[in-house]
């Protein structure tokens, strides 16, 4: 899958060869010149476009329905949840700080995070900063009322503890309160530099369960952190989970992408040219 290289004196060569080998949707991704024994030549890294659609299909989420809110008026709730230090809460605070990040639809942010110290103040400090309203629950009994506070919102962001594997009961009571909130889409937020058969094991540990909601997209967090190109789009292909955002670094918020389009330019399977960032 990995795009080829092709190289001649000029691009309409070049284009042709690629054309020829890789059939009439070729799609040219890089073109640069180097020179060859000190001759300039041009070279093209190129791909098949079904090859490239196919990739792009598997990783994109499918666009928010408009308006956000559900079908009963309520607002939109987005979760984030992942192993202990991935990046959940400032990657929550990063959603519901930057603006326009969903349109003109109003977001609210949430934490059922009360077990790290410091958590919750992190992203009450935030909340208060840009003027978003937050909420903090402690127990499924005070789900109704919050969302009431909260009912002005058309998006939520919900941040969840980080996951550690000797605290069972601790993770059974937040994924209880979790499905209390019932959120439409939750994010399985795992670090850039995490080895693809961990992560396959900790996105199972998250999948849904008869008692559990589990997690419907992937976002990949710290891509800062890793070489460029070196499996950031295999890690989120062999979860096999669509995905809307990427982060790449720890400012709150511009270090936040849409997802796919980053993803396969680290693939090498998109131009350097395109936009970095779009508003949802
Ligand atoms: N380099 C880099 N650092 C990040 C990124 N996102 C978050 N961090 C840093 O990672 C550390 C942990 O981030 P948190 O947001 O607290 O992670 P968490 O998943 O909420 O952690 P727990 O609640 O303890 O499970 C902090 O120092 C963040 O600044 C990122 O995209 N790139
Ligand atoms: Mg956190």
């Amino acid at each position: 899958m990995a795009p080829e290289r092709f190289r001649g004196v000029d691009l309409s060569q070049v284009a042709d060869r690629a054309r020829r080998s890789l059939g009439d949707d070729v799609m040219i991704l890089h073109t640069r010149v180097v020179r060859d024994g000190g001759v300039p030549m041009v070279e093209v890294m190129a791909e098949n476009g079904t090859t490239v659609d196919r990739v792009r299909e598997r990783l994109e989420a499918a666009p928010f329905a408009r308006p956000l809110r559900n079908a009963d008026g309520s607002p939109y709730r987005i979760a984030l949840v992942g192993p202990t230090g991935a990046g959940k809460t400032t990657t929550a605070a990063k959603l519901a700080v930057r603006r326009a990040l969903f349109g003109a639809a109003r977001p609210g942010l949430l934490t059922i995070d009360t077990y790290r110290v410091g958590g919750m103040e992190q992203l009450a400090t935030y909340a208060e900063l840009a003027d978003v309203p937050f909420e903090v629950i402690y127990d499924a009994s005070e789900v109704d009322g919050a969302m009431k506070r909260l009912s002005a919102c058309d998006v939520i962001i919900i941040d969840t503890p980080g996951r550690s594997p000797a605290s069972s009961d601790l993770t059974e009571r937040w994924r209880s309160l979790l499905d209390a909130l019932t959120p439409n889409e939750i994010h399985l937020v795992m670090p850039a530099s995490l080895r693809p058969d961990l992560a396959v094991d900790i996105a199972r540990s998250y999948a849904p369960t008869r008692a559990h909601v589990g997690a419907t997209h992937v976002l990949i967090s710290k891509v800062d952190e890793v070489p460029r190109g070196s499996g950031v789009a295999d890690l989120a292909l062999s979860l096999e989970l669509p995905t809307r955002w990427i982060t790449d670094g720890q400012d709150v918020p511009t270090d936040l992408k849409p997802g796919a389009q980053r993803l396969l330019r680290s693939y090498g399977l998109a131009a350097d040219a395109e936009p970095d960032w779009m508003p949802a």
